[in-house]
């Protein structure tokens, strides 16, 4: 079954955590090690990218890394066509749609594409906006931020997603965001789609995830909480649990 089926399979039954790592914060066997426990700990799948990012030996490394300790499936979250890796399973093929700069809508994507089909690699196509603060991802992908309280526009954003054919789409608040999206727009948005919903940034505790989770969110994202914390596995345990519950 591809990737793409299974998790909408998995999500119809029950809420999904996924692990986000980004090769530019930490060495392969770090990485490695984060992945091991993040199986463990009962996330779905491994999601690798970043906006700082320099080079695709980088991903590669990592990913191979990841492949080694554990057996999620890894999902590439690319900022660009230069940092794809043949070593992955699948990438979100991802168009940032609030981006000013069309290369971030499609451009990339066209560069891109030819490797995904010679390398054999799942795209999983996905509609992505991102939402103030927006943080690094915010800045580099040159983003017109959906307001905090502007729900109309974000929902016309998923039900566009929804209409282009898209299969996910991902409501991103921005990594290290000091607050995620809000309950109410993350409501809005699941009430008027018929996909599944990820929803990721500045969420670092149980009680958080949960709230997000209870909003509507299918998918809840971590990325800085696998960074920041040396007990991972405890505290994805502890996470998971208040995303499933
Ligand atoms: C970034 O939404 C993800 O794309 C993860 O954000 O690093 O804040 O968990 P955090």
């Amino acid at each position: 079954m591809s990737i793409t089926k299974d998790i909408i399979k998995k999500v119809d039954k029950k809420k999904l955590h996924f692990s986000l790592l980004d090769p530019d914060k930490q060495n392969p066997n770090t990485a490695g090690v984060i992945a091991k426990n993040a199986d463990e700990a009962g996330s779905s799948a491994i999601m690798v990218g970043g906006s700082t990012i320099v080079s695709q030996q980088q991903v590669d490394e990592t990913v191979k890394a990841i492949k080694d300790n554990s057996n999620l499936p890894v999902i590439l979250f690319p900022s660009g066509a230069k940092y794809l890796s043949r070593y992955a399973d699948a990438v979100f093929f991802m168009s940032l749609l609030n981006s000013r700069n069309l290369d971030f809508v499609i451009r990339e994507h066209v560069k891109g594409a030819p490797f995904i089909k010679l390398s054999g690699i799942e795209p999983i196509s996905m509609g992505y906006v991102i939402v103030e603060p927006g943080m690094t991802a915010g800045r580099k992908g040159e983003v017109d931020l959906i307001k905090r309280n502007d729900i109309d526009t974000a929902v016309g954003y998923a039900l566009a997603s929804q209409y282009l054919g898209m299969d996910f789409f991902y409501l991103e608040a921005g990594s290290g965001a000091p607050k995620p999206v809000s309950s109410k727009m993350i409501t809005s948005v699941k009430n008027n789609i018929n996909m599944p919903l990820i929803v990721g940034g500045g969420i670092r505790d149980p009680k958080t995830a949960k709230e997000i989770s209870k909003a509507g969110a299918d998918i809840v994202v971590t990325g800085t909480k696998l960074e920041e914390e040396k007990n991972v596995k405890k505290a994805l345990i502890d996470i998971i649990k208040a995303i499933e519950d």
